[in-house]
């Protein structure tokens, strides 16, 4: 068995699982290569059978796309209206059948919602948790993977480019927000990757800003934090934006923040430790007294999920390994007064990185 379900079935096997049971919308994505599918249920036997339990509404759609050859689909629904309990109790059933007393069950208890939750319950002591082994896994990419997040990243680069124009005619911050979703949309993003954000002024402050009916007006700074999402991979990028003349201090902080994001981007390669990574961004931005203003973390692995391991900080002591697409994201916040941030994407490759931006850091 190849591919991303081989993947599965050498953790099986090096775990000494009887079977796996996986749920999470992102997991059953990445294993078979189904969009968004609805609750579904990835089920593997320790000789490498594997179903896929889906809904019926989905069940049509989930048949067409399984990309994974060898997986049985099954739906779990009839046509009959029943309560979503009943729904769930039948699945559980169904489940549990196919796995004798004793056996021992791998599930990721990063993904337990009502089912997994009631389907662990039931197995009691016989599960283990795989979820860090899935982490693992996916936070290899292949080169498939790796185009899907290049043009992720291509689509939101441009459509940050598209709104570099209208932010110099006093749009306010939740309207360059709908006009840089349209953008994506309209450059083929099947979706956004999160909420995106767009903070001006002293909104700026605030990492994890709300994008308000603030006008954005000429001597002002705006932090653009966007992500697209093509083919179910992500992308996440952060640009601060300078919007005529803005103030000499907030020009020196943001020269640092980008000194930070280049010497941390020359430094990441394959076996280099994620919190060393973190570590070279403290390290400049201490030179020039901003390490206290640096409040979040460096950065993240990014595919299906935005934010995946793994996560570039302090006291993680994990290599980076080739096949990674992770972010760099130095920012800092001073009090109530203001904030910058810059963020690219990297690829860990054999031989070093290749940073997958092609926007500058710097815009206006
Ligand atoms: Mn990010």
């Amino acid at each position: 068995m190849g591919g991303r379900l081989g993947k599965l079935f050498k953790l099986l096997e090096l775990r000494g699982l009887d079977y796996i049971v996986l749920g999470g919308q992102p997991n059953i994505t990445y294993f078979t290569g189904i969009s968004k599918p609805s609750g579904c249920l990835l089920v593997m036997r320790g000789d490498g059978y594997t179903e896929l339990l889906t809904p019926l509404l989905d069940y049509s759609r989930v048949l067409r796309s399984v990309r994974s050859n060898g997986v049985v689909v099954l739906p779990y629904t009839t046509y009959e209206v029943r309560t979503y309990s009943e729904v769930i109790s039948d699945l559980i059933t169904y489940v549990k059948s196919k796995l004798p007393n004793g056996v021992k069950v791998g599930v990721d208890l990063n993904y337990v919602n009502l089912t997994m939750y009631r389907l662990v319950s039931v197995l009691g002591g016989k599960v283990t948790d795989i979820s860090s082994d899935i982490l693992s896994i996916r936070a290899i990419k292949d080169g498939h993977e790796i185009n899907s997040i290049k043009e992720a990243l291509r689509i939101a680069e441009d459509a940050l480019v598209r709104l570099l124009s209208d932010l110099g005619q006093g749009v306010t911050e939740l309207r360059a927000v709908g006009l840089l979703e349209k953008y994506l949309r309209d450059l083929g993003a099947h979706g956004v990757a999160f909420d995106t954000i767009v903070a001006s002024g002293s909104n700026t402050a605030y990492p994890h800003a709300l994008p308000s009916s603030k006008s954005v007006v000429s001597g002002e700074h705006v932090i653009v934090d966007l992500g697209a999402v093509f083919h179910s991979y992500s992308s996440d990028i952060t640009r601060t934006v300078c919007v005529g003349n803005i103030p000499g201090e907030v020009s020196e902080t943001l020269n640092a923040v980008e000194e930070a994001l280049v010497v941390a981007e020359d430094y990441v390669g394959p076996y280099i430790r994620v919190s060393d990574v973190d570590s070279k961004i403290r390290d400049v931005l201490s030179r020039y007294g901003l390490e206290k203003h640096f409040t979040h973390s460096s950065g993240h692995g990014v595919g299906i999920e935005v934010h995946e391991v793994p996560r570039i900080a302090q006291g993680i002591t994990e290599e980076l390994k080739p096949g990674m697409v992770i972010t760099l994201e130095p920012g800092v916040y001073v009090g109530d007064l203001y904030g910058v941030r810059i963020e690219d994407m990297v690829l860990i490759t054999n031989s070093g990185r290749e940073v997958m931006n092609r926007l500058s850091h710097k815009l206006q």
